[in-house]
């Protein structure tokens, strides 16, 4: 295989990874144009391998959209809509309480809770609802709020960021999910989400929440109109931020998805550019400790292969996904462990069960 990468012209990169040297943006641009997607993976397997072995990680997690009311209206999102839309609903914080008191029975250890930018909803209405949850389920971690939704709820509280997430932090939140990243690039900003927070500020956020000992993940919505100078401007400027701050555990990339959303004329992404993301990110994020292949918008199968192309986690089991859903994903609306468990195995890798913070609850031999 080392023959072919150089053959590909990939042989300078094959010596940096071997020696575990930084990427630069034009090796970046190299693997993103070579159409070898095993060179890739082989490559990228390097890195996977050295930092995580053959480890795979998944969670027991729940996922709970408290509400999908948006003043962003993004052109991607089929989630987001207006008040007064016949698809727009809010859940009280008891229906969020609901939510978590009709799974106790199952070893859930994380909930991911996400929303749209509402119009109304108070302050005390986000810190009530962490309280709720921590009232049902004191053990569990509330992952909660991307780096958009704290910068509107700093905003209602007419607070700084560092005071908004200390008092969201005393009100039971754990993490921040890695969402509302897109594409930094302000182009694309400006064209599919021109109220969206610009990216240098999703940074700022992030790495403020990374200072107050909070962690965040990370992410990059791919397959729409972005350049690949944009992705890989975006992979750099989260390794810039990474090499500061330390503070981001996983980078997922999000497979665009185009039905019932303003871009849905665009195809959907294939699986070499599934993969190839996978790939890249794996090489260039030296300094991310994990990259997911999230199953939900790439497909179970298509989660397991990227096992092989730099992936060391799937996320979990999710059971209530809307986002993608709303915007023609196919995939089942949640998995069982038994299910990730198998298709980890199935790839020749190990199941380890984790919590938000990749402490092992379990390993799966
Ligand atoms: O913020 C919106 C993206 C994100 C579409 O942190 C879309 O571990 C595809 O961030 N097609 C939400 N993507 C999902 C997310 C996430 C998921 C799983 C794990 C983690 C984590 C984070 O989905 C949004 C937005 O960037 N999105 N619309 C769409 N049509």
């Amino acid at each position: 295989m080392e023959k072919i990468i150089c053959e590909r012209g990939l042989g300078e990169i094959l010596n940096k990874v071997n020696n575990n040297e930084r990427l630069s943006l034009e090796d970046g641009k190299k693997l993103y144009e070579c159409d070898d997607i095993l060179a890739l993976g082989y490559l990228a397997n390097i890195v996977r391998n050295r930092k995580n072995g053959d480890n795979t990680y998944f969670i027991y997690n729940q996922h709970i959209n408290y509400s999908n009311i948006c003043t962003n209206l993004c052109k991607f999102c089929a989630f987001g809509c207006e008040k007064d839309s016949n698809l727009a609903y809010e859940m009280s914080v008891e229906d969020v309480k609901q939510k978590v008191r009709e799974r106790l029975g199952e070893p859930i250890t994380e909930i991911h809770m996400v929303g749209g930018i509402h119009p109304d909803l108070p302050f005390e209405y986000y810190i009530e609802l962490l309280k709720g949850i921590k009232e049902v389920k004191p053990e569990l971690h509330i992952q909660a709020f991307t780096c958009v939704e704290i910068a509107h709820l700093a905003d209602l509280a007419g607070k700084s960021i560092v005071e908004t997430l200390e008092l969201l932090k005393a009100a039971g939140l754990g993490s921040l999910p890695g969402g509302g990243a897109e594409v930094f690039s302000p182009r694309i900003r400006e064209i599919t989400c021109e109220k969206k927070i610009p990216g240098d500020q999703w940074l700022e956020i992030a790495q403020t929440a990374h200072r107050q000992g909070l962690y965040t993940n990370a992410t990059m919505l791919y397959g729409h109109i972005e350049t690949i100078d944009e992705r890989l401007e975006h992979l750099l400027a989260l390794r810039k931020a990474q090499d500061e701050t330390n503070g981001f555990l996983a980078f997922i990339p999000l497979a665009f998805h185009p039905k019932n959303t303003k871009m849905s004329d665009l195809s959907r992404t294939t699986g070499i550019d599934d993969l190839k993301n996978i790939a890249v990110a794996r090489l260039l994020l030296d300094n991310f400790p994990h990259i997911k292949a999230y199953w939900v918008m790439i497909g179970p199968k298509m989660a397991q292969l990227a096992l092989s192309f730099g992936a060391d986690d799937m996320d979990g089991t999710v059971k209530e996904e809307v986002i993608t859903h709303m915007a023609g994903a196919e995939t089942e609306q949640g998995i069982g462990s038994e299910t990730l468990i198998r298709l980890i195995k199935e790839a020749g890798r190990i199941p380890v069960e984790r919590d938000t913070l990749y402490t092992t609850i379990e390993v799966h031999g």
